[in-house]
């Protein structure tokens, strides 16, 4: 994609592209790490562009962020420390700062050219989060970071696909998996961006998922329905003891009323127990 492109075309397999109108370019470069777009789409509003894959728009941006972050927080029921890798335009650390209980939130993310243009050019998104008092934000690789901490409650993935050779390639490996079991407290949780549900191009997803379930005790996919992403997106929830999935949509709410300062778009108790019934084709691919 260059800086005169009206259209962004997002290849999803050799035979099928999703495009995208492009009215302005607000931001381009070539970071050390990726390709980076802020753009103003059409209907779906701002929207961040890395490596020319579609990573968030203000159109649509609260189907990701609020089950990747609501889902392992009320799972856990009380997280104090979050830790979120990647997650540069802050709309993770937004939902997390929803939380009275969450008192400190690190954002490890290795691209500072993302995190500076995100908070300039997409403040809808982040909403103050990256100069919230209680989030502090390394620029860092999160391989490292998590490989040498410990005592998070929740530790989020929000990262870029796994393509070759892009940054969060590792990110995807048992290796970097068992550093987040390790880093994590006793009861805690962990949740990644894993990738497509959709049944050709799903094997990313049930690979990660499978990698994922050698490390932790139980694990679930969930799904999230974002219309720019193109077909159903799964995350994968884990940790060290038996998910309960059938939480009580009325304790969950009360939780939320009670915990939190604000309501949410599209989570809540009813809507957590639909994102736990994982569809029984994902299911048949796990076993
Ligand atoms: N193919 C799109 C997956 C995007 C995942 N990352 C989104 C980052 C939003 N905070």
């Amino acid at each position: 994609m260059n800086s005169d492109v009206q259209w962004i075309g997002e290849s999803f397999t050799p035979d099928d592209i999703w495009q995208h109108r492009v009215q302005k370019v607000l931001a381009h470069c070539q970071t050390p790490f990726q390709e980076m777009f802020i753009v103003e789409s059409g209907v779906y509003g701002k929207a961040l562009v890395l490596d020319g894959r579609w990573q968030t728009c203000t159109g649509d941006e609260f189907l990701y962020h609020e089950p990747l972050v609501h889902t392992p927080i009320v799972m856990h029921g009380h997280p104090r420390r979050v830790l979120i890798a990647g997650g540069a335009d802050g709309g993770a650390a937004r939902e997390a700062l929803k939380w009275n209980n969450v008192e400190e939130i690190l954002l490890v993310d290795i691209d500072g050219a993302a995190v500076e243009a995100c908070r300039k050019w997409l403040p809808e998104i982040h909403q103050g989060s990256l100069n919230d008092p209680r989030v502090k934000i390394e620029i860092a690789d999160a391989f490292d970071l998590i490989e040498g901490t410990r005592g998070w409650d929740v530790i989020i993935a929000d990262l870029t696909d796994p393509i070759e050779s892009g940054p969060a390639c590792k990110l995807f490996t048992r290796e970097f998996f068992s550093f987040c079991q390790r880093a994590l407290a006793p009861g805690g949780m962990f949740i990644n961006q894993a990738g497509s549900m959709s049944p050709p191009l799903m094997e990313p997803l049930t690979r990660t998922a499978k990698t994922i379930a050698s490390v932790f005790t139980d694990i679930v996919v969930i799904t999230a329905n974002v219309p720019t992403y193109g077909s159903p997106w799964g995350m994968i929830l884990a940790c060290d003891h038996r998910l309960n999935l059938r939480p009580d949509a009325d304790h969950v709410d009360q939780m939320i009323q009670r915990s939190t300062n604000t309501s949410f778009r599209m989570f809540d108790g009813r809507t957590l127990l639909g994102l736990l019934q994982t569809p029984k084709y994902v299911r048949d691919q796990l076993v």
